[in-house]
């Protein structure tokens, strides 16, 4: 993008926004663009569940039901894109991951999202706790429509949105760590908005 553009863009969204709400190099932006690295996923909810798998003495799996049936919460987060959008203050519908990995007893220290259409993203198990990440299964009071990952897609906010697997059946607890789609196609393996962390080496 020609550096002029730029930054009318930057100028404009300092207007809009609190500047300790956008990290460094993203623009705001009121849309919801849709990115996918591939065909949009529409599995059946009958054939559809959630397993956590890998470093646990037994798999854990949800249908439908069983999730839909599990505590949830409303949030209220800003998303930030590695390609520079920021939406500030989107609401979702979601379960937290503490309440599905309660109970779950494991060494890993770190996960494995997994997705409908191969997509898979990597993260410190300790980023997916602690009330800072949910399994969204609403966005905005309706269901959360299939090109923004319905039925279930993970909301990880604190980190770029590459790493809230849309179309996600699962989570593998893993030993070592393992970079998924996005961290092995030049992305950082991290992903951290507000210390620019977009590409390896940031
Ligand atoms: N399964 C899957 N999840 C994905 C992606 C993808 O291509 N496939 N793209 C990621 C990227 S780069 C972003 S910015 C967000 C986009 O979510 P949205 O389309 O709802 O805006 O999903 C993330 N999760
Ligand atoms: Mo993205």
């Amino acid at each position: 993008m020609p550096p002029i553009i730029s930054r009318g863009f930057r100028g404009r969204n300092r207007d809009d926004a609190p500047s300790d709400r956008v990290p460094p190099g993203q623009y705001v932006t009121r849309d919801f663009p849709v990115l996918s690295a591939g065909p949009t996923q529409h599995t059946p909810l009958d054939q559809w569940d959630f397993t956590i798998v890998g470093e646990v003495d037994e798999p854990n799996r949800w249908t439908w039901e069983e999730l839909r049936a599990l505590p949830s919460e409303e949030v209220t987060v800003d998303i930030h894109c590695v390609t520079k959008w920021t939406k500030l203050d989107t609401v979702w519908e979601g379960v937290s991951i503490d309440t599905l990995l309660d109970g779950i007893e494991t060494s890993a220290e770190y996960v494995v999202q997994f997705s409908d259409g191969g997509y898979t993203t990597n993260l410190p198990l300790e980023d997916l706790t602690g009330g800072k990440a949910w399994l969204a299964l609403g966005y905005g009071g309706e269901t959360l429509e299939p090109e923004h990952g319905g039925p279930a897609r993970m909301l990880v906010p604190h980190l770029y949105f590459w790493k809230s697997a849309k179309w996600v059946r699962g989570l593998r607890l893993v030993a070592t760590d393992e970079p998924g789609f996005w961290e092995t196609n030049g992305y950082n393996n991290y992903g951290d908005p507000w210390r620019e962390q977009r590409y390896s080496g940031d």
